[in-house]
Order: C-alpha cells, then structure tokens, then sequence
C-alpha cells in the first residue's frame, strides 16, 4: 500500500468519516493491496483515536463509533483473509478457545485474531469478551482444546492472563494446553513472566506463533 493510502485510511478513521473508510478498504482490495497492509492500516487508525482519547481531543462516543465502522472495515476483509490462509490446510482438528478476559470489552483485535486462525484451518471455539477465568479454563476442559488464546486491552486487566495461566495449573490441566497471549499492553516480557507459551503482536503473527508451537509440540 502507498504511504498515501495508508495515510487516507488513518486520516478517515480519525475524522470518522465511516463512508470514506469503507469506500478506501474497498478500494485498497481492488487495487489488490496485501491484507496485512490494509489490516495495519485500519488498526493504526483506531491507534491514533485511542491517543487523541487520551489527550483529551477525542470522547468516548466517537471511539466507540469509530471501533464499529472499522469492525465492518474488517468484515469487508474476511472472505478475503479465508482465501489467504485457507490453503495452507493441515490445521483442522487444533482447538483453540479464544476469550477477552473479564471486565475487558474491547474484542476487534480478539475477533480478527478468531477470523485468521479459522481461516489458517485452527478450530476457534470464541467465547467473546469480558469472560471470567472460571469459564475460559472449563471450557478449555470441556472441548479438550489444545490452545487458549487470551485477549486484554486494558493495564487493568492484563492481571487476568496471569489468572487463566493459573487456574489451568491448579485444575491440572497446563501441560495439555498451550497459552498464546496478545493485546495492547501486553509483551513478550508480560508473556515470559506469566507464563504463557507465547505472545503474538498482531492476527498474522498470531498464526505464525501457533503453527510454530504445535509443530514442536507434535
Ligand atoms: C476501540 C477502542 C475501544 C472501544 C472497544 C470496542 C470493541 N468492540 O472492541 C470502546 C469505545 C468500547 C473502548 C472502551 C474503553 N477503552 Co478503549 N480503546 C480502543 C482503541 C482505540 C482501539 C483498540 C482496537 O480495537 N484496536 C484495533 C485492533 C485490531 O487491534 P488490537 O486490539 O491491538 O488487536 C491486535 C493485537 O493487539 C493482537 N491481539 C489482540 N488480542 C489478541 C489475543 C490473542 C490471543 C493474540 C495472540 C493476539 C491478540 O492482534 C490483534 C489483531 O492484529 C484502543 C487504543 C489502542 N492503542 O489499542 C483504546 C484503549 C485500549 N482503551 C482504553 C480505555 C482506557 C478504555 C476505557 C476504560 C475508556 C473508559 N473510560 O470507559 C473503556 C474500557 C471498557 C472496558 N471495560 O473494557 C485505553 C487503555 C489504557 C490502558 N493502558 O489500560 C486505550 C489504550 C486508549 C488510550 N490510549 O487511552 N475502547
């Protein structure tokens, strides 16, 4: 993508101009510009309104307006993602529950994450956002899944992957599951102190990380 389509999508986003955003997505498709470019792009916008949010320039309603256009920016983008990944096959059987942990709501970044590794061939049981360790660990046991993934957006929140990771030892079941964490504040740091298998930055990194973890543990 030119840095002048990036910059049309973030500029877009953050005058929240919904019809121009969808319109440049579309576009970015016909002009057949790489998924992960256009996927870069959507995101830095939300970016952008998150630190205007906290200089006070930008208020929660548009935030919120903003999050919702550019989820059907995303949904404009997932055929395209399954045909991308799609063919790579040999991934079908892999369980893995998905769930943004509890008193977060932010689930964009969580559901792209569930579109790519559906799409990569992964099994994504997704049990939304805002979901207590309780539940994600028992559904875990439930479906038998070989991977959690553990979405957080919020400082105050991120505490929770640390209790998913421990309610798994403690319901002795975290030598069957791997734990792949992402996030805003989280990190591959975050991930070495908790614990986790592994942290992925962004959807496709996320898919990368997966493949890597079930191959060596195959
Ligand atoms: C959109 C948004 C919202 C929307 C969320 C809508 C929705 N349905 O998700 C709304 C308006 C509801 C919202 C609410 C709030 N928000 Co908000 N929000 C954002 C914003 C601007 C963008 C997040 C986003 O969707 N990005 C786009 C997606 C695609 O990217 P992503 O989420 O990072 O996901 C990618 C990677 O992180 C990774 N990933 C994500 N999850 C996972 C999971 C796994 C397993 C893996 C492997 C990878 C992975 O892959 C994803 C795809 O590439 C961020 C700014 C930012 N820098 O993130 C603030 C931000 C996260 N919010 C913030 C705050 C403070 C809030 C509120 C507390 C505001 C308030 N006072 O009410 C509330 C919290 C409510 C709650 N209890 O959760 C702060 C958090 C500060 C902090 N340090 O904790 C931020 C950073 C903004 C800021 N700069 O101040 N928010």
């Amino acid at each position: 993508m030119g840095n002048d389509l990036h910059q049309r999508i973030v500029q877009a986003i953050l005058e929240i101009d919904e019809e121009e955003t969808l319109k440049l997505t579309r576009g970015s498709l016909d002009e057949r510009v790489p998924l992960e470019k256009i996927i870069a792009a959507l995101s830095e916008g939300l970016k952008q309104m998150g630190l205007l949010f906290e200089k006070g320039e930008r208020f929660i309603p548009e935030l919120v307006i903003a999050a919702e256009f550019v989820d059907r920016a995303f949904k404009i983008l997932e055929p395209y993602l399954a045909q991308d990944e799609g063919k790579a096959g040999g991934w079908r059987g892999v369980k893995v529950v998905i769930a943004t942990v509890e008193g977060d709501i932010h689930d964009l970044g969580k559901n792209l994450v569930a579109t790519m590794l559906s799409a990569a061939g992964f099994r994504v049981i997704d049990l939304g956002k805002d979901v207590a360790a309780k539940t994600i660990v028992s559904k875990a046991k439930e479906t038998g899944a070989q991977v959690v993934g553990l979405s957080a957006l919020l400082t105050t929140t991120m505490a929770h992957q640390e209790e998913v990771i421990n309610l798994l030892i403690e319901e002795g079941i975290r030598e069957k599951v791997k734990v792949i964490i992402g996030g805003a504040p989280a990190s591959q740091g975050w991930a070495d102190r908790i614990g986790a298998d592994a942290y992925a930055e962004n959807a496709l990194d996320a898919v990368r990380k997966l493949k890597e973890i079930m191959d060596e543990g195959m």
